[in-house]
Parts: C-alpha cells; structure tokens; sequence
C-alpha cells in the first residue's frame, strides 16, 4: 500500500520518539496532525503558535531530543519567528514544521503566500521542503541538526497537496534513524588530557581563579563538575541558562553572571579574579563585553551560538577534561577569594532601607525557595523579576532553570512552564512572570489544564514594564508610557479554570504554593511588588 509523505513524516517522527507535537493548526496542516495520530504522536493544541514553540523546545531539550511545533501556512508560520529566534540563541533544539503554498501553484497565486525559508534560514541550521522524494532524508536530517551542538533549530514545510502524495520508492527507509542520543555527541578533535593539564598548571599559579560555567555546557556533566569544583573548593559562577549545573547553596558558589541582578557586583568579582576559566562559557548570554575585555581561559566542546571560537581555543571533551582533572590532586589551596563578593551579594536580598508597601523582592524568592523541594523547575518571563530570580533563586539541580536569556523574549515562563511540565510530570514547576508578560500569553493557563500540567504562577504584579522604566530612569529621562492599567490576575487565572489568589504576605505566599504543588494543582498567585524595590537588589 501506497504510505502517503504526511503518513512518512509521522512515523519518522514517532520512530525518532517524537511523543508529543506542540501547535495550532490550519487547514492545510489537517492530513499530517491526523497521520501523527495514527502514528500515536500526540498534539498539544495551544492558543499561540509562539507559545506553542517556546513550549516544544522546553519540553524537547528537557527530553534530550528536538520539540516539534506544527503550524499552518501564512500567518501561523509568520508566527514562528520568535520561538525559532529564540531556540537559536537560547540553544534549546526546535523542529518546526509549517505547511506552505504548493510548488506548483500557479504565480500569481499570493495568498497567505510568504518567502517563509528565506526568512527562517538565518535564525535555523536546516530549512528545507518535504517532498515525496526526499521525506527520509529531510526529516531525519532536521531532527539530526537540532541536537548538533551548539543546538538550535530546523525549519521544514510540507504543502498540503505534497502531504498527500505517495513517497516515491527510492526515498522510502533510506535515512538512518537520528538517535539523539548519538546525534548529540560532541565532535572532540582536541586534546582533552593536554587541555586539563594546562588548567592544573595555570590552577597552580593562581590565588583567585574562578570556574564560569556557561550554556555551552551539556548538563549531563553535572556530576563531573560537581565533583571538579567541590573536591577542588574551587570558586565557581555560572550563567543563566546553566543554574542549577552546581549547588548554588554551596560554600564554593560566588553568583549568576550574565545580566541579573547584582551585575555590577559580578563584574567586579569577575575582574578580580586572576584567572577566568570560561567552562562552555557562550557570550550569547551576556550583555556587556567582560567576556572580551577581561582574559578568559575558555574550555569548549564546540563552538559558540554565533559560531565565534575564541582564536587558538581548541575544542576539548568536556567530560575527558573533566575525567583528567578528577584523576588528579588539587594543584592548590585557595582561601575563598570571593568571600567578600559572596557576602555583599547576599546582603542585596535583605537590605530594606526605602522599600515600598509591596512585597519587598527578596522575600518572594526567599519564602518560595524555602517552601519548595529543591527539584522544583523554576520559569521566568523577561523582565526584572527575571533579573531577580536568574540571581537569587538558589537552583540546586541541574535543568531547574528556565529563562530566555539569549534572545530575551517576553512571554516565555508560561509557556515554558508546560513544556517542563508535560517533559517531568512528576516535577514540581513554578512560573515567575511579571504583570506585562503575564498578560501576553495567559491564556495558556486554559491550556495547561487542559492538557494535565498544572503548575504556580507567581505573577509579581507592579502595573508596569518596571525594567524598561528603570532603565528610563537610569537614562534620566521622563517616565513615559511604561505603566498600565491593572489586569486582575486572580479573575484572569479564575477565566482559565485555575484558580487564583493575592497576597502580600510571604508566609501566605510560600504556604499556598506549597500546597498547591504537593496537591499537583495549578494555582496563580498575585503578588504587588514596588517597582523602586528593583533598584535596591539591582
Ligand atoms: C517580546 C518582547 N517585547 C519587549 C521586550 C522588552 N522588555 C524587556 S523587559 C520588559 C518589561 C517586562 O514587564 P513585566 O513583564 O511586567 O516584568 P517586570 O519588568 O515588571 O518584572 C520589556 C517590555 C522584550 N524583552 N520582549
């Protein structure tokens, strides 16, 4: 029997171990959403085609494989930029598929019509057109590309008169299928034992050293890294895109780098240190140009979002390097040379002088981290409740953290939320999202009930885009057009089927979620904040 090309693609994508396909559909994607059906693919219909991929990528990374967003044509593919712009630099591997016009439509046919592969393939790794001729190959191609690190995206159409067509004979069973496992291993030409004996000589030589590890970093290395540092008491900051890759509540852990709160504290202890080890350290995440001007060790297993390898970096085995240090004793005895740092950064949280009638900042992080098991998955939004969080949320596991920070779009933490959720179903998830995002994309609380992954909603609420009107004080200009109207958070989550409440208290705070997360339902927790108390914890 004739196998059609949506029929190919679908069971290429279960046969890879796709389960779950993240969209909105049109009618030109209805033949491929039903073959994934068939195929046992389930579809995880969301309320925005961004949302949707933001959502897909969480949930793929957190699987070890890509996420797969299905779209329509036209519109619903124009809707794809942000998710795949932000896959991209935020590394987290993203399969998106679109119908489109057929090929051999007549010219003048422009409707819905849109250059989508010219404008997606300098955001992907692989854009290409499913055809019966070439379905193996492309799809498993894709698939291969999005977990090739660095990873990032892949882009693919398949009009709806192609889905239909038969698969021609030769294109049938002819790609291998990718293993993501195998897919992702890092190529490793340098040497990995030469590259850990010229970190133990430069070790050796140094009084303040200090290990960055950044996004660049498979978390599968945890342990290794744990066993590095701590065994060494060696000082280490991470990035972002990597909290929870070392206990942040050890003695040895000196902060966030990469444009939190407390930034100008860690620019500082970064230029103290006297030797800078860049451990998968990827700049797509920082915002000033420290990494440039200060001199960096860099220790890499492949190359930079962007493609920049520092000149005379080789790329090494992260786990070889790895296994070669831990063979060896500590080179030295450092007396935390960070200490200071590590005490003024604390003291941010709980410096109130000035603080408004909201709920000063630091107890919000500090009553939930409290409250919640240490193997919570924490989401932010963009904004300076992601500034907050990305430092003082204290990760304690590996891939508990979940921000846009590369790209830096707004409207991320819910959608990420249900990715994580639905990828760790057994995880506790909390979302921490500001009022501006928050109403960019909650109707996807709907969503999250509807499809079984509840999780908190802190939603710190201050009536304003409060970074972007910090940032226009910084500027000294008139405050102008940053401020909003309130939304009521807890009738938003109660017209979502979630429920919600409002509190200003930390202790109500951190016992309603609690109980919400042991009781596996969602819950949406308003909590005004003073805006102006950003600035003491900046
Ligand atoms: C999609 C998108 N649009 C605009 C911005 C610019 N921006 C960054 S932070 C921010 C304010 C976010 O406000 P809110 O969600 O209320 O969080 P808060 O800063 O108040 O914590 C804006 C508009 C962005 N990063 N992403």
């Amino acid at each position: 029997m004739d196998v059609t090309t949506a029929a190919a693609t679908a069971t290429l994508l279960a046969d890879a171990g796709i389960q779950r396909v993240f969209g909105l559909p049109g009618g030109e994607v209805l033949v491929l959403m039903d073959e994934l059906r068939k195929a046992g693919v389930d579809f995880v219909l969301m309320r925005h085609e961004a949302n949707a991929g933001i959502a897909a990528a969480v949930y793929g990374k957190l699987r070890g494989q890509p996420g797969v967003v299905l779209t329509t044509l036209g519109p619903g593919a124009a809707n794809l930029m942000l998710p795949l712009s932000s896959s991209y630099l935020d590394q987290e591997p993203l399969l998106a598929i679109s119908a489109q016009i057929p090929d051999d439509f007549p010219a003048s046919h422009t409707h819905q019509l849109l250059p989508l592969h010219e404008v997606y393939r300098p955001v992907t790794k692989y854009v290409a057109r499913i055809t019966a001729g070439n379905v193996c190959d492309v799809v498993s191609r894709a698939l291969a590309d999005c977990m090739q690190r660095p990873l990032g995206a892949a882009y693919l159409t398949l009009s709806a008169r192609e889905a239909l067509k038969p698969v021609e004979t030769a294109a049938r069973g002819t790609a291998a299928k990718p293993d993501a496992a195998t897919t992702s291993a890092r190529p490793a030409p340098g040497d990995a034992r030469g590259a850990a004996r010229e970190l133990t000589g430069r070790l050796q030589r140094a009084k303040r050293p200090l290990v960055v590890i950044g996004l660049g970093t498979d978390p599968a290395n945890a342990t290794r890294i744990r066993q590095w540092v701590n065994g060494w008491d060696l000082p280490v900051a991470v990035t972002p895109k990597v909290k929870g890759i070392v206990d942040e509540t050890a003695a040895n852990f000196v902060g966030v780098v990469g444009g939190m709160a407390a930034d100008d504290l860690m620019c500082e202890a970064l230029a103290a240190a006297d030797l800078l080890i860049g451990f998968g350290l990827d700049p797509v995440e920082i915002d000033r140009t420290w990494h440039a001007e200060l001199p960096v060790h860099w220790i890499l297993e492949a190359s930079p979002v962007g493609g920049i390898v520092p000149p005379g970096t080789p790329l090494v085995d992260h786990a070889q390097v790895l296994d070669a240090l831990l063979a060896d004793t500590p080179p030295a005895a450092w007396q935390a040379p960070f200490r200071e740092f590590q005490r003024k950064r604390s003291e941010k949280l709980n410096d109130r002088s000035g603080a408004s009638d909201g709920m000063w900042p630091g107890d919000i992080v500090q009553a939930l981290a409290a409250a919640l098991p240490p193997e919570t998955i924490v989401t932010t939004d963009v904004g300076s409740h992601k500034y907050l969080f990305g430092q003082f949320w204290p990760s304690r596991q590996p891939e508990t953290f979940w921000m846009s920070n590369g790209l830096s779009g707004m409207a991320y933490g819910l959608s990420a939320a249900i990715g994580a959720r639905l990828a760790r179903p057994d995880a506790p998830v909390l979302a921490a999202v500001g009022d501006g995002g928050f109403s960019m994309n909650c109707q996807e609380l709907e969503t999250a009930e509807r499809v079984g992954a509840p999780f908190v909603t802190v939603v710190l609420e201050d009536c304003s885009y409060s970074l972007i009107k910090l940032s226009q004080e910084a500027k000294q200009l008139e405050p102008y057009r940053v401020d909003f109207g309130p939304i009521d958070t807890v009738k938003m989550a109660q017209a979502c089927g979630v429920e919600g409440l409002r509190t200003s208290n930390p202790d109500e705070l951190a016992s309603a979620a609690k109980r919400a997360i042991e009781g596996r339902r969602s819950l949406v927790i308003g909590v005004p904040v003073g805006y102006t108390d950003y600035r003491r914890v900046f």
